[in-house]
C-alpha cells in the first residue's frame, strides 16, 4: 500500500473567474474576459462565456457540503481583483462579505481554504492603461494583495499571488489565445519581468501585514525533456528551462533571476526594462512554499532554421513530438507520470528541498456525459487510474526526500475553462448546464472520499 502522512492535503483547485458567476453583477467590475466575450463571443467553444460559469458565487453552501463529502480537507480557489476592488481602489463590501462567509464555511467544514490573488483575470480598468506593460501594474497589484491580507488575514493562512504567471504571458502576447492577444516576444518579456515584480511586491505586503502564515506562488514547471543528448538539444532544453521554469522558480525560491537567462535575453536583444531596487526587492522577498500545476510534460529539441536575434520562443527550441508517448484520447494531452518524480527532485536537489505541493494535475474528457451510468453518475475509471498512477510517482518523490505537502486535482465541480467554454470536463463532480448547475458526484469522487480516508491506495 502506499501510504502519504497523516496531515497531507488532499483537495482540488478552481479559481474565481472560472467558477463564481455572477460576473457583472454584485459589484464586480468588468476583466479583459467579460470585455473579450463581448467582443467576440465566437471565440468561446459554444458561444459559453464567463457569466456561464458554475455559479459557485450562490452555491458555495452545497460545494463546501459536497467537498467534505469526498474527503478533502483543503481547497484552492482565487479572489477576483476585479470584485474586492471594482476600481482598483474602492473596496466592494457586497465582496468581502461574500468571501469571509465563503471562507468561513470552509473553515467550518474543517477545509483549508488556500486562495491566489491572480488567475488570469486582469481588470478592465487596469487593462485600459496597458495591463502587465504598464510599470503601474506592479504597485496596483501589490496594493490590491494589500487589501486581500486586510480584509482575509484572520481566515486564511496559505497564500499564493499567480497561478501560472507563464500562461497569461504567453496566451496574451504570443500565441494570440487571451486577450489583448498580441504577437511579440519583447512586449511578452516585459510583461512578465512585470508580473515577477508584482509578485514580489505582493510578497513584501505580506511580510509587511503581519499575517499569520505563509505565502507562494503556483507555476506550471518541470524539467524540458530533450530530444537527444546532442548539444544543439540540449541547448534547446536549456533555453526552455531558463524562459518557463526557472523565469519565476529561480526569483521566487532563490532570491535571483539566473545570470543565464540574462545572458540569453540580452544575446536576443529581449532584455526588459528594469528600475534601480528591483534586484534587491527580488532578493529578500522569496516565498515559503511553491505550487506546481503538472498535467504533461515538456518535450524539447533545436529549431532547424532559427532567427537570430530570436523572434520567437520557437527560434530557442521546438516541440518535440515524443513517438513513445501515451495520449489522453479525450484531451490529447500526453500522459507521464513519471514528470512528478522529476519534479520532487528537481524541487529538492535545485531549489533548497522547499515545501511545495501538487496544485493541479488532472485529466480533462471532452463530451464526458458518454460515460454515464443508469443513475446518471458518471464513472470516469480512467479519471482513477491517472490519479493512482500520479501519486505513486509523487510517493516516490517524497520517499526520496522531497518534500511535497499535498496533491490537489484540477478540479472539484466540472467548470467553464476560457475560450475551451465546458469542453474539457475535469471535476469529480459533474454539472448540468440546463438544470440549475445541479451537481452530481462522479465514480472518482467516491474512490477519492475512500483514498483520502486512509491516506493511501
Ligand atoms: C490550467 C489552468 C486552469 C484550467 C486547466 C484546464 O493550466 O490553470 O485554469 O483551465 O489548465 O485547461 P483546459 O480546460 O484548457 O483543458
Amino acid at each position: 500500500m502506499i501510504k502519504f502522512p497523516d496531515d497531507f492535503l488532499w483537495g482540488a483547485a478552481a479559481s474565481a473567474p472560472q467558477t463564481e458567476g455572477h460576473s457583472l453583477l454584485n459589484g464586480k467590475s468588468a476583466t479583459t474576459w467579460d470585455k473579450w466575450f463581448e467582443m467576440n463571443p465566437e471565440k468561446f467553444n459554444q458561444d459559453q462565456g464567463p457569466k456561464d460559469t458554475s455559479n459557485t458565487y450562490e452555491m458555495y453552501p452545497e460545494d463546501v457540503e459536497n467537498m467534505k463529502k469526498i474527503g478533502m480537507n483543503s481547497y484552492r480557489t482565487s479572489i477576483s481583483w476585479a470584485r474586492l476592488l471594482p476600481d482598483g481602489k474602492t473596496l466592494n463590501t457586497e465582496a468581502v462579505t461574500f468571501y469571509r462567509s465563503y471562507f468561513q464555511d470552509m473553515l467550518n467544514h474543517g477545509i483549508e481554504p488556500i486562495i491566489n490573488l491572480f488567475h488570469f483575470d486582469m481588470p478592465w480598468w487596469l487593462m485600459e492603461k496597458g495591463g502587465w506593460e504598464n510599470r503601474e501594474s506592479v504597485t496596483d497589484f501589490a496594493y490590491y494583495a494589500k487589501i486581500a491580507f486586510e480584509q482575509f488575514g484572520d481566515l486564511i493562512h496559505k497564500w499564493t499571488t499567480f497561478n501560472e504567471p507563464i500562461v497569461h504571458i504567453e496566451c496574451g502576447y504570443l500565441l494570440g489565445f487571451h486577450y489583448p492577444a498580441i504577437v511579440d516576444m519583447k512586449k511578452a518579456i516585459q510583461v512578465g519581468y512585470h508580473t515577477l515584480m508584482a509578485h514580489v511586491l505582493a510578497v513584501q505586503e505580506f511580510r509587511k501585514s503581519q499575517v499569520k502564515g505563509k505565502i507562494g506562488i503556483i507555476l506550471n514547471v518541470l524539467p524540458a525533456y530533450s530530444r537527444s543528448d546532442n548539444p544543439e538539444d540540449l541547448q534547446a532544453k536549456k533555453n526552455s528551462d531558463l524562459l518557463n521554469t526557472r523565469s519565476f522558480l529561480d526569483p521566487a525560491v532563490l532570491g535571483m533571476i539566473p545570470d543565464d537567462l540574462v545572458t540569453l535575453l540580452k544575446d536576443n536583444q529581449l532584455l526588459p526594462v528594469v528600475e534601480s531596487g528591483d534586484k534587491k526587492l527580488i532578493h529578500e522577498n522569496t516565498v515559503d512554499f511553491i505550487g506546481i500545476n503538472y498535467y504533461q510534460p515538456t518535450r524539447v529539441q533545436a529549431p532547424v532554421n532559427p532567427n537570430y536575434p530570436a523572434k520567437m520562443p520557437d527560434d530557442l527550441y521546438v516541440p518535440y513530438d515524443w513517438p513513445d508517448k501515451k495520449i489522453n484520447p479525450y484531451r490529447g494531452w500526453e500522459i507521464y507520470p513519471q514528470a512528478l518524480y522529476d519534479i520532487a527532485i528537481m524541487m529538492r536537489d535545485q531549489y533548497k528541498n522547499i515545501p511545495w505541493y501538487v496544485s493541479e494535475n488532472g485529466m480533462g474528457v471532452a463530451d464526458e456525459a458518454r460515460f454515464k451510468n443508469n443513475q446518471g453518475m458518471i464513472e470516469d475509471n480512467y479519471r482513477i487510474d491517472f490519479i493512482k498512477e500520479h501519486l505513486e510517482q509523487l510517493h516516490k518523490g517524497m520517499e526520496a526526500g522531497s518534500n511535497c505537502f499535498g496533491y490537489h486535482m484540477w478540479t472539484f465541480v466540472d467548470c467553464w475553462s476560457w475560450l475551451n467554454g465546458y469542453r474539457n470536463r475535469y471535476g469529480f463532480y459533474s454539472v448540468d448546464l440546463d438544470n440549475d448547475f445541479k451537481r452530481t458526484v462522479k465514480k472518482s469522487g467516491l474512490w477519492f472520499k475512500q483514498m483520502t480516508g486512509q491516506n493511501g491506495f
